[in-house]
């Protein structure tokens, strides 16, 4: 440290960063107390496949320079959640670190969520080792065919071992149950535009006063209200992250042979595969394959498996490029 630097106010302090917006980034502090900061031009983007170095949740270190604060530190990351950036292709973006859990929000109304969206949350979050609840939200709307729709894909979702909540925030259902499970907690909140994640947090909270709004009556598709993610302190002792709508999430650290380790209820059929680099596709003496004819592993499960794989291996070839 030279003279200049000692002889400014120079106050450290330990934070979470709850807002990132790329240049600028709220940090609060274990004072309780939010600050704005810079981040200090030393960090470099990691292997290189983020598009930003710095996260929502991100534990960091915080200096006040005369006035000013600056990122200093990023603690190692528990875990993290990436999306396929939006503007690169083959890049990811970190959509937030260091969570406990995961509430996917999702909905057999408008706009439908399919199985292949909720299987690939799935197995990034299995990848982390990060244990997500399916929340099913509008239960107020669904008409007879939704229903029928939702009890399939619940059902298919609960036997293999996710908790499944059916709420609406427009009749309260499901929604105390949910402030149980997030008490104490860092939950992170995904799903697409126009699900709900944000109505759901005003409801939990409605302090928090979120900005909502009407989805579009032409195309069904949301209008990205929320546009960047940002964690949200609760009355009930809960530290929520609600993040914009996501059309797909990234799956870059994997290798293609990994993903089927990370469909849960496939993993109990892998060893007994004739071929240990098997693929579960058309592979001779496959038990996975075995079991799904066999009705033991949903068909949607497997063919989203297989769509999964074939776009992995695809964009797989482009990054190593
Ligand atoms: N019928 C019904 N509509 C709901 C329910 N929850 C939310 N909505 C409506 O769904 C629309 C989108 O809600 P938002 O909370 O803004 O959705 P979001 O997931 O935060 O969307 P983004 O911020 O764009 O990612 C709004 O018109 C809400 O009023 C529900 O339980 N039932
Ligand atoms: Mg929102
Ligand atoms: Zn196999």
């Amino acid at each position: 440290m030279d003279a200049d630097t000692i002889s400014i106010s120079l106050t450290t302090m330990e934070g979470v960063v709850i807002k990132s917006t790329g240049s600028w980034y709220d940090v609060r502090t274990q004072a309780g107390e939010t600050v704005p900061c810079r981040l200090k031009g030393v960090f470099r983007l990691d292997e290189s496949k983020d598009t930003n170095p710095l996260t929502v949740g991100d534990r960091v270190t915080v200096e006040n320079e005369d006035g000013d604060w600056m990122i200093t530190q990023i603690a190692e990351r528990q875990n993290y959640i990436v999306r396929a950036s939006p503007k690169h292709k083959g890049a990811r973006q970190l959509l937030a670190a260091n969570v406990d859990q995961c509430l996917l929000i999702v909905t057999m109304a408008s706009p439908r969520t399919s199985t292949g969206f909720i299987d690939r949350f799935l197995l990034t979050a299995e990848a982390y080792h990060i244990p997500t609840y399916l929340v099913f939200n509008k239960q107020d709307i669904l008409d007879p065919k939704g229903l029928k729709k939702q009890q399939y894909v619940t059902d298919m979702y609960a036997r293999i071992g996710y908790p499944v909540h059916l709420v609406s925030t427009y009749t309260d259902q499901g929604i105390d149950e949910l402030k149980d499970l997030l008490r104490n907690k860092t939950t992170l909140v995904a799903g697409h535009s126009g699900v709900g994640k944000s109505s759901l947090l005003n409801k939990l909270d409605p302090r928090l006063e979120l900005r909502t709004t009407d989805i579009s009556r032409i195309t069904g598709k949301g209008m990205h209200t929320t546009t960047f993610a940002e964690m949200h302190f609760t009355d009930f002792g809960a530290q929520i992250i609600d993040t914009p709508g996501v059309r797909e999430f990234g799956l870059m650290h994997f290798l293609p042979e990994e993903i089927s380790h990370y469909y849960v209820e496939m993993r109990q059929y892998i060893p007994l595969c004739r071929f240990n680099n098997c693929m579960h596709d058309n592979e001779p003496g496959c038990a996975v394959r075995q079991a799904y004819l066999d009705g033991k592993i949903a068909e949607d499960r497997y063919i989203n498996y297989l769509t999964i794989m074939a776009d992995y291996k695809a964009n797989y070839k482009h990054w190593e490029e």
